[in-house]
């Protein structure tokens, strides 16, 4: 029996050892003293061999703990290659990060560039339209520059001949003034030769007083000699010119009109009809009288052949 229980020892677990030496224990009763004693040695033995038991199951425990604790030992081994790993993987996985941040970054980048590139094909477009209108403008500025150039040659030209003229002007002035100035000298020297000849200038005629009387007839003959005739009076002036030339000649002067050809129709010397008169109030035109003197500052008709002084024109 003892074998057999030691077997089940080996083969039960620490509970079952118990139970079956309390009932080795029981069924030992009635026995006798030598089968005591080896009942005692029994005992003993399987004291020992539960004391063997207890001391198996220490070691179990220990074993167990040991196993516990290397069992702990593996995971936290485990852990940690499990967190290397993950680090791992997770350091791994940083360079996917950096390349998608780089992608990133890079696409941000290209972004700003294409919004620099259109900005600045933006401004090149301008500038060529800039570019453009200038380029007009200063063809039309050349245009304009090459027109008035023209003009200004033209007007070069036209000043240059304009000059040239008024030189020879200038130097035809000159030469006339000068020659100018020796006809008027020559012309005072004739006037002074006149004058002492009895000649007085008036609006560029000449008109001789006579110093003496003659009659009408005689006193014409006279001027013709001279190189005139008798004065035609054509104008105000010329009337007041023989007026005040004659104040100091008594009783008149004779001037070239008479009615002796047709005693209807006074005219002058040289053929023409008298067509303005300035008769004195005092006078009284009459048939006989057919020659005129000024007197008193107006006409007066008198008979031929009284004699007078006379003018000559
Ligand atoms: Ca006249
Ligand atoms: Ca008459
Ligand atoms: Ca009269």
């Amino acid at each position: 029996m003892f074998h057999s229980f030691k077997k089940e020892l080996k083969s039960d677990d620490d509970e079952d050892v118990t139970v079956v030496i309390y009932t080795l224990a029981d069924d030992s009763e009635g026995y006798d003293t030598v089968t005591e004693d080896a009942r005692t040695k029994s005992n003993q033995q399987i004291q020992h061999t539960v004391t063997g038991i207890h001391r198996g199951g220490n070691k179990c425990y220990t074993l167990t703990a040991v196993c516990v604790v290397l069992l702990c030992v593996l995971l936290l081994t485990a852990v940690a290659v499990l967190w290397i790993r993950f680090n791992n993987l997770t350091t791994e996985s940083n360079p996917l990060q950096q390349l998608q941040t780089s992608y990133n970054n890079l696409t941000k980048e290209r972004d700003q560039l294409q919004t620099s590139y259109n900005t600045l094909t933006k401004e090149r477009d301008q500038l060529q339209t800039s570019y453009n209108t200038l380029t007009k403008e200063r063809d039309q500025l050349q245009t304009s520059y090459n027109t008035l150039t023209k003009e200004r040659d033209q007007l070069q030209t036209s000043y240059n001949t304009l000059s040239k003229e008024r030189d020879q002007l200038q130097t035809s002035y000159n030469t006339l003034t000068i020659e100018r100035d020796q006809l008027q000298n020559k012309n005072n020297e004739f006037q002074k030769k006149l004058e002492n000849l009895g000649w007085i200038s008036f609006t560029s005629k000449l008109y001789y007083i006579s110093t003496e009387k003659k009659s009408w007839t005689e006193s014409r003959e006279d001027c013709r000699k001279r190189g005139a005739d008798l004065v035609i009076i054509n104008s105000k002036e010329e009337q007041e010119f023989v007026d005040n030339v004659s104040e100091n000649k008594c009783y008149g002067v004779y001037i070239g009109l008479t009615n002796r050809d047709n005693e209807g129709v006074w005219k002058w010397v040289d053929g023409t009809s008298m067509t303005t008169a300035y008769w004195s109030s005092l006078n009284g035109i009459r048939d006989i009288d057919d020659c005129v003197i000024n007197r008193y500052n107006g006409w007066f008709d008198r008979p031929c052949t009284e004699t007078y002084y006379w003018i000559c024109e």
